[in-house]
């Protein structure tokens, strides 16, 4: 009988590696392939980073409670944030849409709104793309191109022991934005008469809807002149990408529970469904934060900026991965965030 394998078995990142297993460099260009949050080549001399990313209804929105031009708006400023996690500057844009015929073109036009909003948000250009239907929703496929000032990359795989581990603005604030609009679609859905109750609760429902890449963060490093040891964008959820880190640099860390930047807003919306801040923090995904390591010499600088928290440090591999709470117990962090299958 022919071998059938489930995909959930291997997860995404197994069946990446899986499927790259043979893939081989044949340009000496390529100086950074598959396995980061963007690719980077020598084009003619100057260092380019060059990143994909996907969005697919009913999988990563939910066009219920999605505006179309938040959703064009975030579908740009989720690539700008993996060029950002190469401490690169985005440049051009190209867009891929399939669009099923519920759409009408007024609805695609919206769409674009927020696509061009956030072009000139970050100063970049949309270049090209491609334009087809679908029979299964909206589909929306990025590619982000960007590059390097300074000939100074950042992987995610020069993390040393002792390094602090920084992140930019705060955690889980996506996540609880979601469990919140879901809430109120299903409210909506068994009472169509009732308002959705969103008063008050700005920050998360921004944070899933229109999130920003943190280009405002990559500058000021580069003004600092601090060049992180390690870098990724915070897409799947901490727990799973500081995993992501500590495997490609090969070492454990201490991450402090009490040191995690969680909104008020968040706090709140986790106790009303029952979970901990920390647990959206750690779990949650989608925050497109910056997390990265940085050599001890830097903390004084790092401190000047209210947008980081220092929240732990790279420990040598046999330590493992822990969390640290505030009474002290030491907990195995494991990867709970985001699983694409
Ligand atoms: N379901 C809906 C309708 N909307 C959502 N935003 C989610 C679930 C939650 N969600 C979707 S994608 C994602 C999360 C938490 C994580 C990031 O997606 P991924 O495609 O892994 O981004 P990448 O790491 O490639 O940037």
């Amino acid at each position: 009988m022919e071998q059938r394998t489930e995909i959930a078995s291997m997860g995404e990142f197994g069946l990446i590696d899986h499927l790259t297993r043979n893939n081989e460099t044949r340009q000496a260009s390529t100086l950074l392939s598959i396995g980061d949050d963007a690719a980077v080549i020598d084009h003619f001399g100057r260092q380019t980073v060059i990143s994909t990313d996907i969005l697919v209804e009913g999988v990563h929105f939910d066009l219920m409670y999605t505006p179309l031009k938040h959703l064009g708006y975030k579908a740009v400023a989720v690539n700008v944030s993996d060029i950002c996690a190469m401490m690169a500057t985005p440049t051009h844009i190209t867009l891929s849409i399939a669009l099923s015929n519920r759409m009408s073109v007024e609805a695609v036009e919206e769409f674009y709104e927020g696509v061009y909003a956030a072009c000139e948000q970050y100063n970049i250009d949309l270049i090209g793309g491609d334009t087809t239907s679908s029979q299964k929703g909206l589909f929306i496929s990025v590619t982000a191109i960007g590059e390097i000032r300074n000939d100074q990359f950042v992987t995610r795989s020069g993390a040393k022991v002792n390094d602090l581990i920084c992140c930019t603005g705060d955690l889980g604030a996506a996540y609880a934005g979601l469990q919140l609009l879901e809430r109120e679609k299903r409210i909506f859905l068994e009472n169509p008469g009732v308002q959705p109750d969103l008063q008050q609760k700005s920050h998360i429902i921004g944070k899933i809807l229109k999130p920003e890449a943190r280009l405002d963060v990559v500058e000021w490093l580069q003004e600092q002149q601090i060049v992180p040891t390690s870098m990724m964008d915070i897409s799947d959820g901490l727990s799973s990408d500081i995993l992501h880190i500590c495997r490609a640099s090969e070492t454990g860390c201490i991450i402090y529970d009490e040191k995690l930047p969680i909104d008020p807003e968040t706090k709140e919306m986790a106790q009303e469904f029952g979970l901990s801040g920390t647990s959206c923090a750690l779990n949650g995904g989608e925050d497109y934060e910056l997390l990265f390591t940085i050599s001890q010499s830097d903390y004084d600088k790092i401190v000047l900026s209210e947008k980081i928290s220092v929240i732990g440090y790279i420990t040598a591999a046999e330590e493992g991965m822990h969390l640290l709470t505030r009474q002290g117990n030491k907990h195995k962090l494991v990867a709970q965030g985001w699983q694409a299958f």
